[in-house]
């Protein structure tokens, strides 16, 4: 069985995230995402729109993901790749420059798959004016609660966004 890891935030998940899953899972049997928690989020200087378990709760729902498990720190890589018998370590090409993952060459395969273009939570959150410092802007506090739970994206209780009619 080859067991395949990658990282990520997650956040308001989209289709450069979900290629970047697809690739990942075809490159093996078994697909590990070590997803980065709100506290982890902190040190990386992002502030997520949906916290840890939603973001979890979606990348599972996804059907290809087999095992998430949590990204704490940077340096739990190595010990995640030998606990996990992992044999690739893939990423988006933003990361292929970083020592960060170079230096896992040593632990297993590591692989720099094309980022998609043109598509980013950052610019998702530019949209519906949600700020990284987590100042949400132009959404009404229902609305945000409408998108930042299952059961509101279920619901659509989220009303349209007037400049998109
Ligand atoms: N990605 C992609 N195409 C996009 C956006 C993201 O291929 N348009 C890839 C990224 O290259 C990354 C993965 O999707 O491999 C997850 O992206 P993020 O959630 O932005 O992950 P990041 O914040 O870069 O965290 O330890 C590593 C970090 O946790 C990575």
């Amino acid at each position: 069985m080859i067991k395949v890891l990658t990282y990520g935030t997650f956040d308001i998940l989209h289709e450069g995230h979900i290629r970047l899953l697809q690739r990942a899972k075809d490159l093996g049997d078994y697909l590990i995402v070590g997803i980065s928690t709100d506290e982890f989020n902190d040190i990386k200087g992002k502030k997520s729109f949906y916290d840890y378990e939603t973001r979890k709760k979606m990348v599972e729902a996804l059907g290809i993901v087999d095992e998430v498990i949590p990204e704490t720190h940077w340096e739990q890589k190595p010990d995640d790749i030998k606990n996990h018998n992992v044999d690739i370590l893939v990423m988006g090409d933003d990361w292929a420059s970083s020592e960060k993952f170079l230096s896992l060459r040593k632990y297993c395969k590591v692989l720099f798959l094309p980022r998609t273009p043109e598509i980013s939570t950052t610019d998702i959150k530019e949209v519906i004016g949600y700020k990284n410092d987590g100042n949400k802007t132009n959404c009404s506090e229902e609305e945000i609660s409408s998108l930042t739970t299952i059961e509101g994206l279920k619901n659509g209780k989220v009303k349209k966004n007037k400049k998109n009619d």
